[in-house]
């Protein structure tokens, strides 16, 4: 399947993995790689020392494209965007804000810039940075969200920019994959899928929460602090939902409990204190294989709906 996307970032699929904070270390990105997407390194808020580490870990794992992704939040931005242009990598997705600064040094160093946008206004103003394609990602993904649907997002967004669109947010299979390519897409991200994938590194019971999650197992925490964010529901999801539904958590409260919180999911499995970051389409994940496989299976289900 050829379309700009593959052109643009030299790949065999248009599948690029989702840049998930603490998930996305170069183990989990070059075996997407090597299945012919593109995996990405997740800067999340990690160290520069630890990024650099990863992004040359994955060179030696993989001669194929892979990029990284740039966390706007995260307090180490500035270095990151300085590092991916010193470390030669030749794709960069931004998410949690406006790239708009760095876009012309990425382009200057030759890197193929890709910012998330949860909104048809944010894409144009990227199309106008520069950027090279954007990534339309709806309300259903895990992690930091923004309010509008993939199924309503993403046409909207390849109607208003000329540069290839990618979408985001409940795509895990063929089905979802051709259903993105109906409505404009030429290229889909996809997390959630992956982080049940044998080489994704984060701990056991992470990966058994994702497989036995329904359909409704799933919960969006921290609107009232501005930085809303998608979950498995687990006991401590729902309570911080709910103490922020009833006034008994205060804003500041849950930034004091959801500090480190995702590490100590990824890292240790902690259901007591740990936030899950997971896509909605969690409930249609039941089982673990190799990106390999997964990537075939999205790419024969997707090819055979769209040549009918
Ligand atoms: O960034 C993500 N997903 C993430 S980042 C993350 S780490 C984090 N942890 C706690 C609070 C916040 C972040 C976990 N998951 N996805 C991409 C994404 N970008 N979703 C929404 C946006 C976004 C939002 C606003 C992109 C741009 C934007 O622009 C606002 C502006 O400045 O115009």
């Amino acid at each position: 399947m050829k379309t700009r996307i593959t052109e643009l970032l030299g790949c065999q699929y248009p599948i690029i993995q989702g840049g998930m904070a603490w998930v996305a270390e170069h183990t989990l990105a070059s075996a997407v790689s090597n299945a012919g997407g593109v995996g990405l390194i997740a800067g999340g808020n990690a160290p520069i020392d630890y990024l650099r580490e990863q992004i040359r870990l994955c060179k030696d794992k993989t001669d194929k494209p892979f990029g990284v992704n740039i966390m706007l939040m995260s307090p180490n931005a500035d270095d990151l965007a300085q590092l991916v242009i010193d470390e030669g990598v030749k794709v960069v997705t931004t998410g949690a804000g406006n790239p708009g600064k760095y876009v012309a040094a990425w382009k200057e160093a030759g890197i193929k810039v890709i910012p998330v946008v949860p909104s048809v206004a944010l894409a144009k103003r990227m199309e106008r940075s520069g950027a090279d394609a954007v990534i339309a990602e709806g309300t259903e993904s895990g992690g930091h969200i923004g309010d509008n649907t993939t199924m309503c997002l993403v046409p909207q967004v390849v109607d208003a920019v000329e540069i290839p669109v990618i979408a985001a947010g409940g795509i895990a299979d063929g089905r979802g994959m051709a259903a993105a390519f109906m409505l404009g897409a030429e290229g889909v991200q996809i997390g959630t899928r992956f982080l049940a994938s044998e080489e994704c590194q984060i701990h056991p019971t992470f990966k058994e929460l994702v497989i036995k999650a329904k359909d409704t197992d799933n919960i969006v925490t921290g609107r009232y602090t501005g930085h809303p964010c998608r979950n498995i529901k687990t006991k401590f999801a729902k309570q911080l939902a709910n103490g922020e539904k009833d006034g008994s958590i205060s804003p500041e409260e849950f930034e004091n409990l959801t500090v480190g919180a995702l590490r100590r999911a990824v890292v240790d499995g902690d259901v007591e204190s740990g936030s899950f970051l997971c896509g909605a389409i969690s409930g249609m994940i039941n089982d673990i294989k190799p990106c390999k496989e997964i990537i075939n299976d999205i790419m024969a289900g997707a090819e055979k709906l769209m040549n009918k």
